[in-house]
């Protein structure tokens, strides 16, 4: 008992607005001024544990200490996430849902994802090159939105492809909003709900064919770990739980092109087939810049770490943003340098953008390795099939809004394809 310690506590009786501004540096900032890893603050009116480096996501990470139950603010489960979905669930329930979704990520799997980007980059660029002008970000979610439906099975006509795109958008770019636009988040997630859910009842009325092997059969006929199918509305937030992030991967790829205008000596080396440099590059783009800022759990059970307590049903954020930063973690953390990939040791929790610890039993991010095939695909079109000009704009970002994206949304001009 003599080791126990006051946990470092910002004063003050609530702190939501300072992490509304302040952004992807809220943790930073209160971890710099309080010289700690852990700290204490008061967020959406409860008391909220921060966290930040790879020694306290081990500690996150391990399920006897926390749980996702009740753990996502409302606003976050209005928009992003939805109810019933497989990132509030533990122990078997999330175990077995969660395998549901791995089924899916198989090596063939994801050489069909990849297949599906090249092609819809190809068929996309060249309409490009009759255009004065694009906007990457824009274009790209159209193109992912095609390759999300057509890799789960969700039919989509030509003429659907940009309200589909800007609904699947709208649910991850809204979150973390203040204003009016945070309800365009509410709806287009209730009018996506209503979409996937009328093709889950066609499929299991049999008005609608699917492919067996595709996630639109596979969820709908998902037995849960009570031998029990899913609820309509379940299996549609869990398809959204597939089509909305892999539409989201678009900010990864307006990053990508700012990184190879921003640092065009990193550039050279990233020739067809050189699978390795391509993956260096795009894991940087990931560790790099912003874009999930952190991700909240709950205390299962009250327990001691390094001297402070935990006390059961605190709300806990862990700083995945700030860890990917930490000065513990990484050298030189504020230099975009690919090359640092070639040397790192694989450790899951020092590199977490998309969360930590383990796939099957934790609450890791189940489309990562679908974000890298993509992204090392969509880097290698931009650097070596396309040729094009970055006009006058403004490329910068605002680490205050989350999620960040570049203010110009990457413009291009002269786009031909090589
Ligand atoms: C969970 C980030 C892409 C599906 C997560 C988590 C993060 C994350 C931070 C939560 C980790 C945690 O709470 O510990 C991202 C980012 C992406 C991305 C930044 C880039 C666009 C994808 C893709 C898919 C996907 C492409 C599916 C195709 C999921 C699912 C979960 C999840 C199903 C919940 C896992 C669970 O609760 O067990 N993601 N993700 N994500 N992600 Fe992603
Ligand atoms: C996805 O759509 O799942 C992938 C990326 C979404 C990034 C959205 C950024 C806002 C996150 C708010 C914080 C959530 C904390 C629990």
């Amino acid at each position: 008992m003599s080791n126990q310690k006051n946990m470092p506590k910002e004063k003050g009786l609530d702190h939501t607005l300072s992490l509304l501004q302040e952004g992807y540096q809220f943790i930073i900032n209160r971890r710099h001024t309080m010289q700690s890893n852990v700290f204490e603050t008061k967020l959406l009116g409860e008391k909220a544990i921060c966290l930040s480096g790879s020694e306290a996501a081990k500690v996150f990470y391990d399920n006897d200490k926390f749980k996702r139950e009740g753990a996502a603010p409302k606003p976050v489960q209005k928009t992003l996430f939805g109810k019933g979905g497989v990132q509030g669930l533990d122990g078997e329930a999330h175990r077995h849902r969660k395998a549901m979704f791995m089924s899916l990520m198989s090596k063939d799997d994801l050489k069909e994802i990849r297949q599906l980007t090249k092609t819809h980059w190809e068929k996309a660029a060249k309409d490009w090159e009759s255009q004065d002008e694009i906007v990457l970000y824009e274009e790209v979610k159209k193109i992912l939105t095609k390759v999300a439906c057509e890799w789960t099975g969700v039919p989509l006509k030509e003429e659907e492809v940009e309200d589909r795109a800007d609904l699947l958008s709208e649910m991850f770019e809204t979150p973390a909003e203040v204003n009016l636009n945070h309800f365009k988040g509410w709806r287009a997630r209730s009018k996506a709900e209503k979409w996937i859910e009328t093709l889950v009842e066609e499929v299991r009325s049999n008005d609608r064919e699917v492919e067996k092997g595709r996630a639109l059969y596979a969820f709908t006929w998902h037995k849960d770990h009570e031998g029990k199918l899913l609820d309509e509305n379940i299996v549609a937030v869990e398809l959204i739980n597939l089509l909305r992030p892999i539409v989201a991967i678009s900010v990864y790829i307006a990053f990508t092109g700012l990184a190879i205008n921003q640092y065009p000596e990193k550039v050279t080396s990233l020739a067809e087939g050189e699978e390795d440099k391509l993956q260096w590059f795009i894991q940087e783009v990931r560790r790099y810049y912003p874009f999930f800022p952190f991700t909240a759990a709950k205390v299962k059970e009250t327990f001691t770490w390094e001297g402070y307590t935990f006390e059961k049903d605190t709300l806990t954020l862990l700083d995945l943003y700030g860890t990917n930063h930490h000065p513990d973690d990484w050298d030189n953390p504020d230099r975009f340098e690919p090359e640092r990939f070639a040397e790192w040791s694989g450790s899951p929790f020092n590199f977490i953008p998309q969360g930590g610890g383990e796939f099957d039993i934790g609450h890791r991010c189940a489309g990562e390795w679908i974000t890298i095939d993509i992204l090392k695909e969509s880097l290698n079109y931009l650097v070596n099939h396309l040729d094009y000009t970055l006009p006058e704009q403004d490329l910068s970002f605002s680490m205050t809004e989350i999620p960040a994206i570049p203010k110009s949304k990457i413009k291009m001009t002269n786009v031909k394809r090589t």
